[in-house]
């Protein structure tokens, strides 16, 4: 069967999501890049990929799909390599919650309330990177909770929970606010301080 191919730009945290999983699976593939932000908008073709026009859609023999987690999901299940899902029903119910919760709220809040509003706008909104701050602070207190002992969120395993929330906290870290909220967390610290060693992710 053909490679697969993954659209999406190297800035996109939900694209960097997907090629560390393709990375960590050993699975080789074309990057077609696509540009959201470019200033002529998305080009309509993309559109027959992607309904709503985000990043990364991916296809692989014919076979097409949108959502990030799908597209993981799909990428360890089609594909030879080490598995980075847990096989028992309890293990990956809370790899899919954390994937879930870092959907829901991780990505707005530590992604566009904090690093970009900080990072791009010539004067941030602080009320905006304030409440950002407050529910990153929640999800690093739920990633703790949740955490098993052991390397990886789920213990000895790496999964596509570490892989899901990995480019969302490299992106965080770009500003002290969130490298100084992380300092307080030294399991979330830890795990980190180990998955950015990882060629998959040193690799950018
Ligand atoms: N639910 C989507 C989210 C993808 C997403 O939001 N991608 C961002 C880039 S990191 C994007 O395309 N943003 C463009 C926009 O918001 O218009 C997924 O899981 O793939």
């Amino acid at each position: 069967m053909t490679k697969p191919i993954l659209y999406g730009a190297d800035y996109s945290v939900y694209v960097r999501i997907a090629r560390l999983t393709l990375a960590e699976k050993g699975v080789s593939y074309e990057l077609v890049p696509l540009d959201i932000f470019a200033a002529d908008g998305i080009p309509a073709w993309y559109l027959e990929h992607h309904p709503f026009g985000r990043i990364p859609a991916f296809e692989h023999g014919g076979f097409r799909l949108f959502e990030t987690s799908a597209i993981a999901r799909y990428v360890d299940e089609a594909f030879d390599g080490p598995a980075l899902q847990p096989k028992d029903p309890r293990g990956r119910a809370t790899m899919n919650q954390i994937i879930g919760m870092l959907d829901a709220y991780a990505y707005k809040s530590m992604v566009w309330d904090v690093a970009v509003e900080r990072l791009e706008k010539e004067a941030p909104d602080e009320a905006l990177i304030a409440s950002g701050l407050r529910q990153a602070e929640r999800v690093l207190k739920a990633l703790t909770a949740l955490k098993a002992p052991g390397p990886w969120l789920l213990g000895d395993q790496l999964t596509l929970a570490d892989l899901h929330a990995a480019p969302i906290i490299a992106y965080f870290l770009k500003v002290t606010e969130g490298q100084k909220l992380l300092a307080g967390f030294t399991d979330i610290l830890a795990w980190w301080d180990r998955i950015a060693k990882r060629p998959s992710m040193a690799a950018g």
